[in-house]
Parts: C-alpha cells; sequence; structure tokens
C-alpha cells in the first residue's frame, strides 16, 4: 500500500484534492490539524491516504512525500486500527459534526425512522456541512475495510473461516460472554442465511445479524389477563437473586401500573426465616395487598383459595443454593399438592451477573420444579449479556421479566427481544429502559 498526504484549509477541502487526484480508491488513515484557524490565519490540515499501489499506477501521477518521512506507520496491526479509529473521531470533531462511528451505530434507529417516514435529517443544513457528513459516511465505511484488511490474522479458528465483514459483529457477540457453541452456531446461521448483496456494507450486516439474534432468543410477552382468569405465579431460584424484590415490584406492576388495575394477593413460602415473611408483609401493608403464609405443602392449596378473589397471585420462596436439594424438594412438594384448578407458573429468577456455565448449573437443578420461564435480575450490575442469551437459547425457555435496579416498582422490564439486543451489543443503558 502506498501512504499519501494531502493538505487543505479544511479537512474537507484536502479531501477533495485527493478525491481529485486518486479518485474514490484510496483509505483515510489519519487527520492531522498542522496549524489552528486564528483572526487573521487560515487553518491548515493534513490528511493521510492509503491506495494499493496497483491502482496508484492508473491513478495518481505527481510524486508525494511518504508518510513514513513524516512519522513511521506503526507495525502492530492493533495500534494501527486504534489510529484508524482515532482519524475517523478527529476528522469528525474537526468538522463539528457528529462522531460518525457513533452515527453508524445509531444507524438502525435513523433507518426505522426513515422507514417510518420521520424526518432525520434538517433540511436547513449548510450544503458543505452536508458534503462534509456524505464525506464521513463513505469514510467510515473505508475505516471499516481498513480494519477489516487485519482481520485475518485475528479472525478465529472456527469450522467455516468468518469473512472481514463480519469482524465487527463477531467481536460484539464473543465480548458478550456468549457460550462459544452458541456464538459459532450464531455465526454460522448469519453467513448461511445472508442474502449476498446484504454482505457488502457493514451497516446491513449488523442489521442482519441482530435480526437473526432476534429469532434466536425466545421471549415470553407479556399478555393482558382474559376475563375470568386469574394467573398465580411462583418465583424460585438461589438466594439473594432479588425474588421478593421482584415480587414487590410486580404485585405493584399488577395493582396499579397497568391499564388495567388488578386485585393482587401474595403467599409466601420462605417461613424459616423471620426477616422473609416480614419483608414481603411490608410490601403487603404498604400496597394493602392480601398475604398468606405457607408453612407446610397441605397449606398450598388452602393459601391459594384464600386468595380466589385476586386477578394475580405471586409467590416469593426460600432462596436456595442450586446444591440445596433439601429446599427444591420443599418447593416441589408445595406445587405437587396443589388440588386447586389455578395451575402456577413457574419463574426461575437468576442475577444476569453470573457466567453462563453456573447460570446452566442453577438452571438444571431448578429444573425438577418445571420452568416455564426465566427472569434476570440485576442487568444494571452486568457488562456482558450474552450469558442471557445463550442461557434461554439452550433450555429454549422463554424470558419474561428483567430486573435492573434495586428501586421497586420502577426497575423492571418487561421482556421484549430489542431490549435485550440492545444490552447484548452495546451494554444496559438506563436511558432506553
Ligand atoms: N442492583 C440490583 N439489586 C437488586 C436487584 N434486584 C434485587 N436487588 C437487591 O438484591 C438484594 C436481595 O434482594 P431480595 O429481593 O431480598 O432477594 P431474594 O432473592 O428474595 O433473597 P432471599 O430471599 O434471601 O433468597 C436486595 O438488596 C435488593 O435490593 C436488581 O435488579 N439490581
Ligand atoms: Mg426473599
Amino acid at each position: 500500500m502506498k501512504i499519501l498526504t494531502f493538505e487543505g484549509k479544511t479537512p474537507s477541502e484536502a479531501l477533495k484534492k485527493a478525491k481529485l487526484e486518486i479518485g474514490d480508491e484510496g483509505m483515510l488513515i489519519e487527520t492531522r490539524e498542522v496549524r489552528k484557524k486564528a483572526l487573521g490565519r487560515e487553518g491548515l490540515y493534513e490528511i493521510v491516504i492509503g491506495i494499493d499501489e496497483s491502482m496508484l499506477a492508473t491513478t495518481y501521477k505527481k510524486a508525494h512525500r511518504p508518510l513514513s518521512a513524516q512519522q513511521p506507520l506503526k507495525d502492530e496491526s492493533q495500534e494501527i486500527l486504534f489510529d484508524i479509529s482515532n482519524a475517523a473521531k478527529q476528522i469528525s470533531r474537526i468538522s463539528n459534526v457528529e462522531d460518525p462511528l457513533a452515527r453508524y451505530i445509531n444507524e438502525d434507529s435513523v433507518a426505522d425512522r426513515e422507514l417510518t417516514g420521520a424526518k432525520v435529517q434538517n433540511s436547513f443544513e449548510p450544503q458543505e456541512l452536508k458534503d462534509i457528513k456524505s464525506e464521513i459516511n463513505k469514510l467510515t465505511d473505508k475505516v471499516k475495510i481498513i480494519q477489516n484488511m487485519f482481520w485475518d490474522e485475528k479472525s478465529p479458528k472456527t469450522q467455516a473461516p468468518i469473512p472481514p465483514e463480519f469482524a465487527e459483529i463477531y467481536r460484539l457477540a464473543s465480548q458478550s460472554g456468549m457460550n462459544n457453541e452458541h456464538l459459532d452456531a450464531l455465526m454460522q446461521i448469519t453467513l448461511e442465511h445472508m442474502p449476498y448483496k446484504m454482505r457488502e456494507n457493514s451497516t446491513t450486516v449488523k442489521r442482519y445479524f441482530q435480526t437473526i439474534l432476534r429469532k434466536m432468543v425466545p421471549i415470553r410477552l407479556e399478555t393482558p389477563l382474559k376475563h375470568g382468569t386469574k394467573k398465580v405465579i411462583m418465583l424460585v431460584g438461589p438466594t439473594g437473586v432479588g425474588k421478593t424484590t421482584s415480587i414487590a415490584k410486580l404485585a405493584a406492576r399488577y395493582s396499579f401500573l397497568m391499564e388495567k388495575k388488578h386485585k393482587v394477593g401474595l403467599v409466601v413460602l420462605d417461613t424459616y426465616r423471620i426477616g422473609a415473611v416480614e419483608q414481603l408483609m411490608q410490601y403487603a401493608r404498604m400496597m394493602k395487598l392480601g398475604i398468606e403464609t405457607v408453612v407446610d405443602p397441605p397449606e398450598f392449596s388452602s393459601a391459594l383459595e384464600s386468595l380466589k378473589y385476586c386477578d394475580y397471585i405471586l409467590i416469593d420462596t426460600m432462596g436456595s443454593s442450586p446444591y440445596d436439594k433439601g429446599k427444591i424438594e420443599k418447593i416441589y412438594e408445595c406445587l405437587r399438592a396443589n388440588t386447586t384448578q389455578y395451575s402456577v407458573d413457574v419463574v426461575l429468577v437468576m442475577p444476569s451477573s453470573i457466567k453462563y456455565e453456573d447460570l446452566k448449573i442453577t438452571y438444571d437443578n431448578f429444573a425438577t420444579l418445571g420452568i416455564d420461564t426465566l427472569m434476570f435480575t440485576k442487568l444494571d450490575e452486568t457488562r456482558g449479556f450474552g450469558n442471557i442469551f445463550s442461557l434461554a437459547y439452550e433450555t429454549k425457555k422463554p424470558i419474561s421479566y428483567f430486573s435492573v435496579g434495586q428501586e421497586v416498582p420502577e426497575d423492571l422490564v418487561c421482556a421484549n427481544s430489542d431490549f435485550l439486543i440492545e444490552c447484548l451489543l452495546h451494554g444496559f443503558n438506563r436511558s432506553k429502559v
């Protein structure tokens, strides 16, 4: 690759010069501010462009100062990648427009707004700014092409090779803590099904990948209660994961926060610890809810019967270590002793902060209870979300709720795939709840 430099009073002027000389073939490597603009003095900018030598023969005639004479290029690909990203950031900052990489990340929502006909651009933008934006967009994709040039040496050793244009999605997914086999399966499905035309552009690759992720993760959407029916929901799971707090959030949601208000009753099986009953009693008092306690399995049915006037019955259970078979057995006894007409939805509550392998052990230990859905808590304390994806994908159990903090009732999110995929690819963002 040949390295060339071009100067201009603005970055876009330097770019225009580059385009005049070498057309569209070059790739932006760096933008430098050589001299600051000041009163009575123009600014001076220098851009560094890389071009394939074979293209150069046909497009570029003039002799140029090699970059190596000004600043040696670093050997390590990682450092070059870093420089390239910085260059893209620099040019956007100097041009005083949004960060092109951030724009790339938000591309989906822009596309969505375009689809719905919403206005996405200020029509009063000066032509020069529009030109700069369009140049930056083109350059952003070229930056990605350069990043991808280094993919071959870094690409993982999977069954089928992963092409460079998939490098970004592979990196995002593998950093999320997803199980390796699931990651491979995901990449293979994406590779096999993605229409060839979509591969040309990194934005469409990412969008298609999100569609595949959405299809792979099972979600149980919250549906309104049918007239004359009742829902009985039991939360089970390890100690301290947030079962009782989640019961309080759900109770508040069903009682006051939905379009239709419902009658809610509580049952507590955790009668071994005095504190546990008291914790839920307090919530029941605050929300004026009926509450029943169950000490022995035969009392379970009568507790449900005495709350039959309720639309929702929420059952809190004692937290059990996945290895404490005795406590899980006791919950099982209660479920078996249920002689009422009401079936119990068992929700396994787990913290998102533990790795996939531990989630799987927990799931296997509670599986004897007949898990209907999964609820993940403490999303606010987690960075990667691939573990959640992997557990739902592996067990085929749908996710029903997420807990995203300690606050009752607001820190509860009804499961939806968009929210999970957003967390998976870009991390948890409270403002998007
Ligand atoms: N950061 C964060 N903390 C949470 C979340 N959900 C619950 N907690 C906190 O976790 C702690 C334990 O919550 P509990 O609801 O008592 O947990 P539990 O599963 O009922 O615990 P045991 O009954 O002892 O098994 C409390 O301090 C909660 O405030 C969450 O989503 N995020
Ligand atoms: Mg509890």
